[in-house]
């Protein structure tokens, strides 16, 4: 297990088996070597394959458990909100004032005035948000959002089309393709479980070749592909639908499959031929679009329907886009053209869950008590929505997917919601905001007009390890822990089985509590009893891990700081559905692959048709708007961080700058070199970091990666470079966020301004 280890370490070292638990498509063992009560070193798994090994980031987590910027005691306001400025105050200060706001609230205002935040900081069982959620649950409820800014378009797509978002094979699948094209999908940078990049790896040595489709030259591109084809944002579904036309055309549709598995090709077919619209969708039509000459869009189109099997795996950066459920609607289409679904070594696109540990459904033991009818009001264990109806806009009359709701506010529109409330349309006039875990002010979209709306609330709390851009604007500021100073289980991403376990490796730093401490210690202050919250963590753990049926030797897990599921041969979705449809319909309205959606022809909305179709909207390349601001912003994630999490890692700051990519077509006639500061502005906002003049990003488009720390100066720029203080933040009516549709215009920074950071 620990070959590695260093031999001057003594024999006073220990060896905790622990593991790194943020949100950033990982989720891996680590190794902490502990000499009197320090971690000296962290190393990964070294243990039998497959090993869950953890990447630059979570290597370098000693920086972040150590780093002078924690957050230390707790703190109460003395300046303006967003200012920064606190007083140190007493644990018992700072809970008597967060109850007693609590308390003020629901009583002058009700429990729907308190809108919780819940950040995806922590993703353990256990730590994060998911105490503080119970607890206010009991406290009577609160407003909640819905929509998650990973993957809405995704899952939106997923369910329209085969009811389900268990569409995803596991990694080791991925060595009986012949074909897989990486569209919108930066594996080696964003992980999405640690297994994929090697899995790739061994694809390609195997003889499957590996095709990108990425405005960026990304370093998966670099390391992985055959063939870059950079794409103009946000049309890809004008690609994939050419790429249908191509393969209707020229008979190379698996008719059988069609005819079999599918409904409604014959909609979708007079659409991609004209025949609706007097537009026929060729590759000619589409190079148009997407700046993808109509050669390689065809050449594409013959070779993922000639070289069966193919995987296209369809991430999920372009549909965080503006109607971006329209890209990833046509993908799962094209994978049912061309039978490309269950069998080994093809995929469906979709949402791209495989085995995940994270699910609640399948892996659990069977629960009568758990059936809801879902057209009938959703039963919720938060009061202020119960018995609420779903959205009537949302996929209502299907299960599995979290897209009916009965929330009411998406995630993007939560500083609207705050600022204009009932007036607005809103189900509630927010008045405090309780946060958890979450940096919502750097990471949702339109960070100025977040500001806005956090200075308008009455009270806010924020849990938090750091003074983050969100931290500076609470009230009451709770030092937190981190995983290495508490238990908890972390599930991974989407198609691998494990758990990692991770032990508490050392005491919690200066003052900070866990999420679950300063639960204990708010509920009776709250009149709550404390029930379970009373428990040591690994009680709770075994408890809340007990009706999984992998999970099977909980002790063994604890120990070994990792449990791996083996698995008798790959994940391969809908291969019963494929084997036997009579006995395993799909979980669609139809029992079929929907092409053409029955539940969205009966929404009849004009945004949503029941079959893909490339639409624009009003930020697109093509709208009067790009005369202003010609450029396409992309927002992607960063490698040195997980969102806006390790942000204050030093070791992480010296592998990239937080720059602005943008190709030398663009920069030039801007007089704009390599290193130059300079301003990334639209009408929301402006940013002031160096330009990367690279290549490596098509014409046309910019990159800034998300999660760098908004820091407006005096005159509001921000010099930070937040891609949120650019985005827009209106959702797609499938709920789609739009953080890959922005305008935007750059120019150097004005003279003077190039040493200021
Ligand atoms: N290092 C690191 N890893 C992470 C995270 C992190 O913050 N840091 N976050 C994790 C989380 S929570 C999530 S949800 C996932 C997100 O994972 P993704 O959504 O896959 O990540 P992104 O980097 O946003 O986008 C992936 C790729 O899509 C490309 N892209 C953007 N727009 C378009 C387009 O219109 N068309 C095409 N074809 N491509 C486009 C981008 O250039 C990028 O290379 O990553 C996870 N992994
Ligand atoms: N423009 C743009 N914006 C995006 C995206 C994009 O692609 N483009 N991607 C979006 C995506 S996919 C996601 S998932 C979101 C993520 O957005 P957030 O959920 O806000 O995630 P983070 O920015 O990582 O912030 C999490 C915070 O939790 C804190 N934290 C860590 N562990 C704990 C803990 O145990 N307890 C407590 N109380 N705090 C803890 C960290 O210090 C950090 O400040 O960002 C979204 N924002
Ligand atoms: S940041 Fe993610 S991929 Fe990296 S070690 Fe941590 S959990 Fe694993
Ligand atoms: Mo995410």
């Amino acid at each position: 297990m620990n070959q590695l280890q260093p031999k001057d370490l003594g024999s006073e070292v220990s060896i905790v088996n622990t593991g790194c638990c943020h949100d950033c498509g990982g989720r891996c063992v680590l190794r902490a070597h502990v000499k009197e009560g320090k971690i000296i070193r962290l190393e990964s798994d070294n243990g039998p394959k497959p090993q869950i090994r953890a990447c630059l980031r979570g290597r370098a987590y000693r920086q972040r458990l150590y780093s002078p910027d924690r957050l230390k005691y707790p703190m109460r306001r003395i300046g303006e909100r967003g200012q920064g400025k606190f007083e140190r105050i007493t644990w018992d200060e700072a809970l008597d004032e967060v109850s007693e706001n609590l308390k003020r609230i629901r009583a002058s205002y009700g429990n729907s005035a308190i809108l919780f935040l819940p950040g995806a900081g922590n993703q353990g069982m256990l730590h994060g948000p998911v105490v503080p959620g119970m607890l206010l649950q009991q406290f009577g409820g609160f407003t909640r959002f819905w929509g998650i800014p990973s993957y809405e378009g995704a899952l939106f797509a997923s369910m329209a089309t085969y009811g389900t978002i268990r569409t995803g094979h596991s990694r080791d699948d991925l060595l009986n393709s012949r074909l897989i094209l990486l569209w919108g999908w930066n594996p080696a940078n964003t992980i999405w479980d640690p297994e994929t990049s090697l899995s790739l790896a061994r694809a390609r040595e195997k003889g499957a070749r590996l095709v990108a489709v990425d405005p960026r030259y990304t370093d998966s591109v670099a390391t992985f592909a055959d063939q870059w084809i950079p794409i103009r944002p946000g049309t890809d579904a004008a690609m994939l639908i050419a790429m249908a036309y191509v393969i209707i055309t020229e008979g190379l549709v698996d008719q059988a499959f069609i005819e079999k598995y599918t409904q409604g090709f014959d909609h979708y077919r007079d659409y991609v031929l004209g025949k609706e619209d007097e537009e026929p969708k060729t590759p000619q039509w589409a190079e148009t679009i997407t700046k993808v000459p109509a050669k390689v869009i065809i050449d594409l189109a013959r070779a993922y329907a000639g070289q069966k099997p193919a995987a296209l795996i369809a991430g999920w950066g372009p549909a965080r886009m503006a109607l971006g459920e329209q890209y990833s609607r046509s993908a799962a289409v094209l994978c049912a053209l061309t039978g490309n679904i269950g069998l080994p070594g093809g995929y469906a696109a979709g949402f791209m869950r495989a085995y995940s540990s994270r699910e609640t459904g399948h892996l659990l033991k069977k629960d009568p008590n758990l059936q809801v009818d879902k057209s009938q009001g959703i039963p919720s264990a938060n009061p202020v929505e119960d018995g609420a109806k779903p959205r009537p806009d949302s996929l209502y009359k299907l299960s599995g997917g979290t897209n009916a709701t009965s929330a009411r506010i998406h995630q993007s529109q939560i500083w609207d919601a705050i600022l204009r409330g009932k007036a607005g349309g809103y189900p509630a006039d927010l008045k405090m905001a309780y946060i958890v875990a979450s940096n919502c002010l750097n990471q949702y979209p339109n960070a100025n007009r977040g500001a806005q709306a956090l200075k308008s609330l009455e009270f806010i709390v924020v849990h938090e390890q750091f003074m983050t851009p969100t931290a500076r604007f609470a009230d009451v500021l709770l030092p937190v822990n981190t995983f290495m100073e508490r238990e908890d289980i972390a599930p991974p991403w989407l198609g691998s089985p494990y758990y990692i376990y991770l032990n508490k490796a050392v005491d919690s730093m200066y003052e900070s509590k866990s999420d679950l401490e300063i639960c204990r210690e708010l509920a009776p202050r709250l009149g709550i009893p404390q029930g379970f919250f009373n428990l040591p963590d690994g009680e709770i753990l075994r408890m809340f891990t007990s009706r999984r049926r992998d999970i099977t030797d909980f002790d063994a897990m604890k120990s070994e700081g990792v449990l791996k599921i083996h698995l008798p041969e790959p994940i391969v979705a809908f291969k019963d559905q494929i084997t036997d449809p009579q006995k395993n319909p799909f979980p669609t309205l139809s029992g079929k692959i929907e092409i053409d959606c029955d539940h969205l022809r009966e929404m009849n909305h004009p945004r949503i048709p029941s079959i893909p179709k490339y639409l624009g909207h009003s930020e697109h390349y093509d709208v009067p708007l790009a005369k202003k601001y010609p450029l396409q912003l992309l927002t992607t994630h960063s490698k040195i961080r997980t969102h806006s999490t390790l942000e204050r890692v030093p070791w992480l700051k010296e592998l990239e700058v937080q720059g602005v990519w943008i190709n030398p077509a663009d920069a030039e006639p801007r007089n704009i070199q390599k290193g130059d500061r300079i301003d990334v502005f639209n009408d929301r906002g402006r940013i002031r970091i160096p330009a990367y003049v690279t290549e490596r990003i098509m014409p046309g488009v910019v990159n800034v990666c998300q999660g760098a720390w908004y820091t407006p100066d005096n005159e509001g720029v921000d010099i930070g470079g937040c891609a949120n203080t650019l985005t827009r933040d209106e959702p797609s009516p499938g709920g789609a966020f739009p953080m890959n549709s922005a305008l935007v215009q750059v120019e150097l920074s004005p003279p003077g301004k190039e040493e200021e950071k």
